[in-house]
């Protein structure tokens, strides 16, 4: 996959791609990032891209010119239009669908916003998909890109390990994670589980399963609506309920 990032930031983003999995993903051939900086493409002698709201207001808007300017040029390059997705509070809420969809492009353009925004024609005719990262005001949109690159890179086939892969399959049923341990076995009096030292791998499977559904109830309920449940996992998640129904806690 090939992405192309707009930004007036190109600096930001180059640290997140050049370390661990991203870097070998690239260097495997497996991911092009491509930083492109929008200023390249302003045409007055300042070489600005952003001005005064029509309307008055305050903060700036970042003008169609550079950003038209920037999508052609790699439209161009690339022989089509792709996909152009603008990074933005007013966007769909990400999510690991979403990152699996992406995830099956050939290209991607990606749009970093800065100042109060962009101009709305931009986003009337050359954004495909806006995208939120959360309900939380940022600088610009780097760092939203840099999460979303981040969450559909790890899912092209190859760019993970076959092992990491087919946890992933095992993942996407919509639980949250069970409690994970390693060596020693006892740290300062903590304790591993005895079932996790036992080799029982039914008993393993199952404990983990039951941990990750006590879990999700606990911390994300909403996801339990979502979530692939298998008959043994209502049988738990029953009798977890009837466990704190018993408590009775009110
Ligand atoms: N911004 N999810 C403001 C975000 C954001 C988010 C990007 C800040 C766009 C103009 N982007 N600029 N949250 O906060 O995607």
């Amino acid at each position: 996959m090939r992405v192309d990032i707009l930004t007036l930031f190109p600096e930001m983003l180059s640290g997140p791609f050049s370390s661990s999995i991203l870097k070998r993903a690239q260097e495997r051939g497996l991911l092009e990032i491509n930083l492109v900086n929008i200023r390249d493409f302003s045409t007055n002698k300042h070489h600005t891209v952003d001005d005064a709201p029509y309307g008055g207001g305050a903060g700036m808007v970042m003008g169609p010119e550079p950003l038209f300017g920037a999508v052609e040029y790699v439209s161009r390059e690339l022989g089509f239009m792709p996909g152009v997705v603008l990074m933005s509070p007013q966007g769909r809420p990400f999510s690991q669908a979403l990152a699996a969809n992406l995830s099956r492009e050939k290209n991607l353009i990606i749009i970093c916003g800065h100042y109060e925004g962009i101009d709305e024609r931009v986003r009337d005719t050359l954004v495909t998909d806006e995208v939120s990262i959360g309900d939380y005001v940022l600088t610009g949109g780097e760092l939203p890109a840099a999460v979303l690159v981040d969450a559909v890179a790890r899912l092209i086939p190859g760019v993970l390990g076959e092992a990491a892969s087919a946890e992933e399959e095992s993942f996407t049923t919509g639980l949250l994670e069970y409690p994970h341990y390693t060596r020693p076995r006892e740290y300062r009096g903590l304790e591993v589980p005895e079932v996790l030292l036992s080799g029982h791998h039914e008993e393993i499977r199952k404990w983990r399963r039951r941990q990750s559904l006590l879990r999700t109830l606990e911390r994300r309920p909403e996801l339990l609506h979502q979530a692939e449940l298998s008959r043994e996992d209502k049988k738990i998640l029953g009798e977890i309920r009837d466990l704190l129904t018993g408590l009775n806690l009110s």
